[in-house]
C-alpha cells in the first residue's frame, strides 16, 4: 500500500468558557491541524496535532502546518502500514518537529487499524481496560474557586486532579490553593500540582516544604531539567517531568539519571503513537507512572490519547487528559470521544472504508471537505452537519492538498468552516 494523497486542514477551536490560563500561556482559541492521508486503494486515516498556543512548548500551530507541508511531498509513495519505516522516512525529510510528524503517525495508525480491522489500542499492544481513567486540569485560580472545582470533579468520579500553580503570583497563593483543595477533597482524588515551568527553585522548595502533609506529585515546577535536578533531593514530593520530556532521548536521560519519578507525557510532543508506545515501555521497565495526554486538540487527538492510555498498566496509569471539557462539541456529534464520570470509553473497532465516488469528485475539485468519519478511532457513520462550534460562520479552515497525481503542492485555500464541516457524508 502507498500513500497517494495528504490533506491538511487547519481548524480554529474557541476555548469553552475561556480563556484557559496556565503559567506559560493564556489561550482564547486554538488552531488545530488535521491531517488526512489517503492510500492508493482509497483507504484513509486521520491525524491531529494542536499545541496549546505558542508559548507552552517550542511548538506552534503554523509550525505544524509548515512542517507537514515540508514533508508531505516526500511522503507520497511511502507505505502507511509500516510505522517504523514511516518515522524513518519523515526523519529523512525533516529534522525534529515531532509534533507535526505525530499527526502523520496517528493518521497512519488510523489507516492501519481500518486495514486490519483492529482498534488502535490493540495495535499498540492491547487494551487493558475499556474505561480509561482521565484527570481534570484546572486553570490558574484562587483557592476557593479551585477547591469548588475539585469538589465537583471528585463528585463526578474523576480519580485525579491537576492543580495549576505559578505564573508570577506570590507562592503563598499557590500554597493556599493546594491546601484548600486538600481540605475539601482529601484522598478522594489523587493530586498533581503543575507549575508549567514557572516556579523558581526557591518557590518550588517552599511549596513542597509547606505542604509536607499533602500527598501530591509536583509536575514540571521549574523551567529546566537542571533546576529540577538541583532541588530534587530537598523536595518532599515526587517529581514528574512534562514540558522537559521533549523526546525519547530526554526520557532515557531522565529515567537513567533518576531526575524524576514519573511523567506527564504528550502524544504529539514525543512524536506520535509509535514513540508513545516506546515511552510507555521504558516507563514500565522502571515502574514510572505517567499520563497519556496531549496539550490540546479535538476528537482525533482524544481518540489517539485514549487508545494508547488503554494499554498502560493500571499501576502506572496517571490518566488521559483531554481538552474535551474546554472544547465546544465534537467533530462527530454522535461518536465523539468524551469524558463521563472522570473516565473515557475506549472507542470501538473500525470498519474499513474507502473514498466514495462523490468524495473523489470533491477531492478532484480540490475543495476538500471533512466528510469522512474518524472511524479507526472507533467512530461510526454520522454526519458532520451539526458541528456545534460557537462562531462557526467566522471560523475558517485552511485546506492543503498534496497528491501523487500532481506531484506538486497544489496550493492553499481558505473556506468558511461551515462549508467544510457542513458537508454530508457520502
Ligand atoms: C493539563 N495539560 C495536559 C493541558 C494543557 O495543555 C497543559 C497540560 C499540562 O499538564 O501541562
Ligand atoms: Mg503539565
Amino acid at each position: 500500500m502507498k500513500i497517494k494523497e495528504i490533506h491538511i486542514f487547519s481548524h480554529n477551536m474557541p476555548v469553552k468558557n475561556g480563556p484557559y490560563r496556565i503559567a506559560s500561556s493564556t489561550v482564547h482559541a486554538l488552531d488545530t491541524t488535521l491531517v488526512k492521508i489517503v492510500a492508493d486503494n482509497g483507504l484513509f486515516g486521520w491525524g491531529e496535532t494542536c499545541p496549546v498556543g505558542p508559548t507552552y512548548q517550542p511548538q506552534h500551530a503554523k509550525g505544524a502546518v509548515a512542517a507537514i507541508q515540508e514533508m508531505a511531498q516526500g511522503l507520497i509513495g511511502t507505505d502507511p502500514l509500516q510505522p517504523v519505516q514511516l518515522r524513518r522516512k519523515m526523519d529523512s525529510l525533516l529534522n525534529g518537529h515531532r509534533y507535526a510528524k505525530a499527526a502523520i503517525d496517528i493518521a497512519a495508525y488510523d489507516l492501519l487499524g481500518k486495514h486490519v480491522g483492529m482498534r488502535v489500542a490493540d495495535l499498540l499492544g492491547g487494551a487493558v481496560t475499556e474505561r480509561v481513567p482521565s484527570y481534570y486540569a484546572s486553570g490558574i485560580g484562587e483557592p476557593e474557586e479551585i477547591a469548588r472545582i475539585a469538589e465537583e470533579r471528585a463528585r463526578e468520579g474523576y480519580p485525579r486532579m491537576q492543580i495549576k500553580v505559578g505564573g508570577g503570583r506570590p507562592v503563598e497563593v499557590d500554597i493556599a490553593v493546594v491546601r484548600k483543595v486538600w481540605e475539601r477533597v482529601g484522598t478522594r482524588m489523587r493530586l498533581a500540582v503543575d507549575g508549567n515551568r514557572s516556579l523558581n527553585t526557591r518557590d518550588a522548595l517552599r511549596l513542597s516544604r509547606e505542604c509536607l502533609d499533602i500527598p501530591f506529585v509536583l509536575e514540571q515546577p521549574c523551567n529546566t531539567i537542571e533546576e529540577i535536578k538541583a532541588i530534587r533531593s530537598q523536595l518532599h514530593h515526587a517529581i514528574y517531568l512534562d514540558e522537559n520530556g521533549e523526546d525519547l532521548n530526554t526520557v532515557l536521560r531522565a529515567v537513567g539519571e533518576g531526575i524524576c519519578d514519573g511523567f506527564g507525557m504528550k502524544v504529539t510532543r514525543i512524536g506520535g503513537l509509535h514513540a508513545m508506545a516506546t515511552f510507555r515501555d521504558i516507563c514500565e521497565v522502571r515502574s514510572m507512572p505517567h499520563t497519556c495526554d496531549d496539550a490540546w486538540g479535538g476528537d482525533i487527538i482524544h481518540a489517539a490519547c485514549t487508545h494508547i492510555g488503554a494499554t498502560v498498566q493500571p499501576r502506572l496509569q496517571e490518566g488521559v487528559w483531554l481538552a474535551q471539557p474546554y472544547v465546544e462539541g465534537n467533530y462527530d456529534p454522535e461518536n465523539g470521544v468524551n469524558i463521563e464520570g472522570g473516565h473515557i470509553k475506549l472507542p470501538h473497532r473500525p470498519r474499513s472504508r474507502r473514498h466514495s465516488r462523490r468524495e473523489s469528485f470533491r477531492l478532484a475539485r480540490f475543495f476538500i471537505r471533512l466528510t469522512h468519519r474518524f472511524r479507526s478511532c472507533g467512530y461510526r457513520d454520522s454526519r458532520l452537519t451539526d458541528f456545534p462550534v460557537a462562531g462557526l460562520s467566522t471560523s475558517r479552515t485552511v485546506c492543503l492538498h498534496i497528491s501523487s497525481d500532481s506531484r506538486r503542492l497544489q496550493g492553499m485555500k481558505t473556506a468558511p468552516m461551515r462549508d467544510i464541516l457542513g458537508a454530508r457524508s457520502p
